[in-house]
């Protein structure tokens, strides 16, 4: 024994604590794995935390079962009042009731209880019991209210011991499996209870054999089979006369249990041996538990990985579509380039050009009415066309990513509630817009680099550098290059003009290295404008690489756990145990044994 595992096991809870909120934050995307990562928080808190601070923190004694099976019933009879509503109208038990000595409150409601609303919460204080056990009967595990059941569920996670009442009569297809799974996942001490047995002695034994093969096919035999220290035990209640008053049996009828409860509320010994049973339990099932949610974040980045890969290549493909598209000219409307093309094409400069371009250099400013120049008319006119055509596109990806998204059950809700998600965003045209403008501001600062060292700065200034500006936008996109046979017509005409005119004033190698230049920006103002509308899928999953560095944290905190002291919880036990005067009267009695076949 180390005064050190304490320490040890609380430093380990804080660190699967923020696992769990990490996992939270993801949004586990299925209803299991949401499930799991829900219950270890629980978990966590109610119990290990709890347990790890004090074996002598009053148990929690878990009445659990289908709704009829006689909870609350058994609970008023342990009361001794009609403290829970009975009945068959149904749902009658909405709540938590739990009946406690007034001295456990606070320690509960800070404890096992604490994560419980207080609305979920029937408090019945009573001084003439003994402190140290709480016993609560819970909603119905199989309650058509949703919220019952998953107070039912948290509770399973905080409690120590665990009575699950059934009855004889229909026991078979009333035992739900999933609780009872989790109960043993968790290693919860369990008696199963069942309610209103015959009196005939070879009726009796059938049905317990017959529940105990059930436990068998269920995988929670192993367990039940090995005797005195067995997590499951069964105990038979025989069918007793309700007592109106007190909605409730003769304490007689269900003796068994009323002794294990007296038992534990006498001995502190026998109560600290069952809490370090139930964080034994615990801490024995943690492993396995935090390598399946390992294994839910892995599968889950799998599949965020797919459903990703699906919106990138819808994204990339219109992307390479539009650009393939923006090569060809052919999206510009022809009033904007028959203007242009009148302007670039004044017979006195088609008559120069065929003279030879060393030469009219010097006069190309003097034919060339920058005052008549179409500018805004084309600079308008090829923005407008530019996001009609990026526009088209990712309203195309979006249509094609939402469309492969929405047969994603984990991200199909999210995809039919955003009805934007199908299209473009709505201020994708401001956005790309906003873009553009500055993609031509920058042509017209490039072209004062490029005209610096060629003295072309004083052309610039009396041709105006905005027009040449827009005749290198043009020249982004036609050009007689990409023109192919197809293509002629004002495009192909205005492309050669266009063309023989930067060249005159820049020589041919300047001019290919401005429409570079021009086109390479803008593709990148295009491919930001598309990544933003892709984000917007992107938001809807967790980062994959955020999943798998939880995956891998919680398969260390696994093994951590494997880890720990063997004897750790005994340790506790000891050191725990240790810190709080005992003497509570009656403790040295023997605890006894219960009886399988009552
Ligand atoms: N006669 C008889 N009725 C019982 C017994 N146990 C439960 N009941 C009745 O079965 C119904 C359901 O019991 P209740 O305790 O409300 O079940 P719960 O839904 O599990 O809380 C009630 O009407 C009870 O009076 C019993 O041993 N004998
Ligand atoms: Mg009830």
């Amino acid at each position: 024994m180390t005064e050190a595992a304490p320490g040890q096991l609380r430093d380990l809870v804080g660190r699967l604590e923020a696992l769990a909120d990490r996992r939270l934050a993801t949004r586990p995307r299925s209803a299991s794995a949401s499930a799991r990562a829900t219950q270890l928080r629980d978990h966590l808190r109610g119990h290990v935390r709890v347990r790890a601070n004090s074996l002598d923190a009053p148990l929690l004694v878990l009445i659990l079962g289908p709704t009829g099976a006689g909870k609350s019933t058994l609970f008023n009879t342990l009361a001794g009042r009609a403290a829970s509503t009975t009945g068959v109208l149904r749902p009658t038990t909405r709540v938590a009731v739990v009946l406690m000595h007034p001295g456990d409150r606070e320690a509960l409601l800070d404890g096992t209880l604490v994560s419980v609303g207080a609305d979920r919460l029937q408090l019945v204080e009573d001084d003439t019991i003994a402190p140290g056990v709480a016993l609560v009967d819970a909603p119905d595990i199989d309650s058509i209210e949703h919220t019952n059941r998953e107070l039912a569920d948290h509770l399973v996670e905080s409690a120590d011991l665990c009575l699950f009442v059934t009855t004889a009569i229909r026991y078979a297809d009333r035992v739900p499996w999933t609780v009872l799974g989790r109960v043993r996942e968790r290693g919860l001490p369990l008696v199963v209870v069942i309610n209103r047995m015959p009196a005939d002695e070879a009726d009796r034994r059938e049905i317990l054999t017959d529940i105990e093969r059930l436990f068998v096919d269920a995988g929670l035999i192993d367990t039940m089979a090995s005797g005195r220290d067995a997590r499951i035990e069964l105990v038979g209640v025989n069918e007793g006369d309700i007592e109106l008053a007190t909605e409730s049996l003769r304490r007689s009828a269900i003796a068994p249990i009323a002794d294990r409860i007296e038992q534990l509320r006498r001995d502190r010994e026998a109560r600290v041996e069952l809490a370090a049973r139930a964080l034994a339990g615990s801490l024995a099932g943690l492993g396995q538990f935090l390598d399946t949610i390992a294994d839910d974040c892995e599968h889950e980045a799998i599949d965020v990985d797919a459903l990703l890969r699906t919106a990138n290549h819808h994204y990339e493909r219109e992307l390479i579509s539009m650009r393939d598209e923006l090569g060809r000219g052919t999206f510009l409307r022809e009033e904007a380039l028959r203007h242009w093309q009148r302007f670039v094409g004044a017979d006195q400069i088609t008559r120069l050009f065929s003279q030879g371009i060393g030469r009219v250099r010097g006069v190309i400013s003097a034919i060339l009415r920058p005052a008549q120049a179409p500018v805004a008319e084309v600079r308008a006119a090829t923005t407008e066309d530019l996001l009609a055509v990026a526009r088209l596109h990712a309203a195309e990806a979006a249509r094609r990513t939402a469309t492969g998204w929405a047969e994603d059950s984990t991200v199909a809700t999210a995809i039919a509630d955003d009805p934007g998600l199908w299209s473009t965003s709505i201020d994708f045209d401001d956005r790309l817009r906003a873009r553009l403008d500055t993609w031509i501001n920058g042509i017209a600062a490039d072209i004062q680099v490029t005209g610096r060292p060629k003295q072309l700065l004083a052309w610039g200034a009396s041709i105006g550098v905005n027009v040449i500006g827009t005749g290198v936008v043009l020249g982004t996109f036609i050009h007689t290059g990409g023109l192919t046979g197809a293509d002629v017509g004002v495009a192909a005409a205005t492309a050669f003009l266009n063309q023989k005119l930067l060249s005159a004033l820049f020589g041919e190698a300047a001019m290919a290295e401005l429409i570079a230049h021009a086109r390479s920006r803008l593709d990148e103002a295009l491919a930001a404008t598309f990544a933003e509308e892709l984000a917007r899928f992107e938001g809807l999953v967790p980062d994959s690489g955020q999943l798998t560095g939880l995956a891998a944290d919680l398969r260390q905190a696994a093994a951590d756990t494997r880890n720990l002291p063997s004897g750790l919880p005994a340790d506790l036990r000891t050191v725990l145990a240790a810190r709080t005067p005992a003497a509570i009267p009656g403790e040295d009695e023997p605890r006894p044994r219960v009886d399988r076949s009552q």
